[in-house]
């Protein structure tokens, strides 16, 4: 049976769009958003003879928790949690995103919001009435997704992605009961587990952001960006055990490389590790020790307090002390960040649309094979995707977020020297990210999915246009 829709829909998904206030901005040009949700009923015109609707999916990782001073890996208090909300709609440049979306539920169009793993606070009922009220809605102008299901719309399946992500999993088990209790105003009884993505982003990612304004912009955070990270500051190199320890349990990020279904997420972030990962020869070649006792690190649990005494500052040795002081950075240096960055470009595999990559991916073609089941949407990877097998079409919603396009040729053998150059911009906070992406679905008043999109959106002037990448919907 399909799940009950009985109403044609226009369904339009965005995701990973982490709005904070952390310094610098993740999403550099909020203008793009605002105009997008301003325009979507005529970017995305129903078909009025069959009663048709719009929907506009917020697919996880709206806010991003993480990146909202004071940093905290998580918010569980209600008031500081409800102000970091206040500080982030507050902001003069993010008001006008939930002016439209206040706008698109005034016009009768629905809005779906599921959970991230960037923005778990949303799941807490104080949370979630303070944005029913900036966006002027009653509890069922908008749909909260955010207890660990999938949301199903008709014959579509749509979530963040993160389940698939061991070392980004929520822990949906506590989670519900903090939830149930906030929900009564009591005092909940059970901590969340924190995972260790999140941590990373805190103990690691977020003090080198002043000094290195694009680190939060690469993605995966995991092994690779740490090395390239110990290139940036050796005086990371000192905790190098303490990384090795809070990896092995990231590591957990390519555990469930087949995307099945996870088994229970509570203490998703203590689980033992599987095996071993065959070492890259020429990561090996390179960075020798470092990447022995990065990549080696005995199996061992992350507890609660593991990483408090972790401390990250950039010092004289840093990349950023060479640029400073205008002296040339190293050769021998300068191939190691390559090596690096080569590799967190491959793992993108950037260019390559139409496949169904990684967990995520591997998860969505495992859903397909369901007779119920005609798509999955997802986001999470940061990647845009649109697949197309015999079961169905797996879409990635992609991000908001100034994804960074890293030139080829700065990567080139004997191109040292252009590379430095390129970082030297990337540390002015000089971007130039790739265009936001949405994925999109048009499903009949029996569930089915009639049709599908990738698109890119793009400004020119004030207005939005979109660009279809794959598939098509009218
Ligand atoms: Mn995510």
């Amino acid at each position: 049976m399909r799940a009950g829709n009985l109403r044609a829909t226009r369904a339009v998904v965005i995701s990973d769009i982490h709005l904070a206030n952390g310094q610098p901005d993740m999403v550099s040009n909020p203008v793009v958003l605002t105009q997008f949700i301003n325009q979507l009923p005529s970017l995305f015109p129903v078909d009025t003879q069959i009663n048709e609707k719009l929907e506009l999916i917020i697919a996880g990782d709206f806010i991003d928790y993480l990146n909202i001073q004071e940093y905290s890996a998580w918010t569980v208090d209600p008031a500081q949690a409800v102000r970091k909300l206040a500080d982030v709609t507050d902001r003069s440049q993010f008001a006008p995103v939930f002016d439209a979306l206040a706008q698109h539920i005034q016009r009768g169009h629905r809005l779906t919001i599921l959970l991230g793993n960037h923005d778990v606070e949303l799941a807490l009922p104080q949370v979630q009435d303070a944005l029913l009220c900036r966006l002027g809605a009653s509890p069922h102008e908008v749909l909260y997704v955010m207890d660990g299901r999938a949301y199903r719309l008709g014959s579509a399946r749509i979530e963040h992605g993160n389940r698939y992500d061991d070392a980004n999993a929520n822990d949906w088990t506590g989670l519900r009961a903090i939830v149930s209790a906030l929900s009564r105003n009591e005092s909940p009884t059970v901590d969340l587990e924190i995972s260790a993505g999140s941590k990373l982003v805190i103990k690691v990612v977020n003090p080198l952001k002043d000094t290195y304004p694009f680190v939060n912009l690469l993605q995966p955070v995991g092994e690779i960006l740490l090395l390239l990270l110990l290139e940036f500051e050796p005086s990371l190199a000192w905790q190098v055990d303490m990384l090795g320890r809070l990896l092995n349990s990231k590591r957990l990020a390519e555990r469930n490389k087949l995307g099945q279904q996870p088994g229970a997420t509570r203490n998703v972030s203590a689980q033992a590790d599987a095996a071993r990962e065959v070492p890259d020869d020429e990561l090996l070649t390179l960075f020798g020790d470092t990447y022995r006792q990065l990549h080696s690190q005995a199996s061992k649990n992350v507890a609660a307090g593991d990483v408090l005494s972790l401390l990250v500052r950039p010092g004289r040795d840093g990349l950023a002390a060479y640029f400073e002081r205008q002296a040339p950075v190293p050769i021998e240096r300068l191939r190691k960040i390559r090596a690096a960055l080569k590799r967190i470009i491959d793992n993108d595999k950037t260019d390559n649309l139409d496949i169904a990559d990684g967990p995520c991916g591997a998860a969505a073609k495992r859903l397909l094979q369901s007779s119920e089941v005609q798509a999955v949407v997802m986001g999470h990877t940061h990647l845009p995707r649109y697949y197309r097998c015999d079961d169905g079409v797996y879409l990635n919603s992609g991000t908001w977020i100034d994804r960074l396009r890293i030139p080829h040729r700065v990567l080139a053998e004997g191109a040292e020297r252009e590379l430095e150059a390129y970082l030297r911009d990337l540390k002015e906070d000089r971007r130039s990210p790739c265009p936001p992406t949405c994925a999109e679905l048009r499903i009949d008043e029996t569930g089915a999915v009639r049709a599908s999109a990738l698109h890119e959106v793009l400004l020119s002037q004030s207005n939005v246009a979109l660009r279809t990448l794959k598939g098509a919907t009218s």
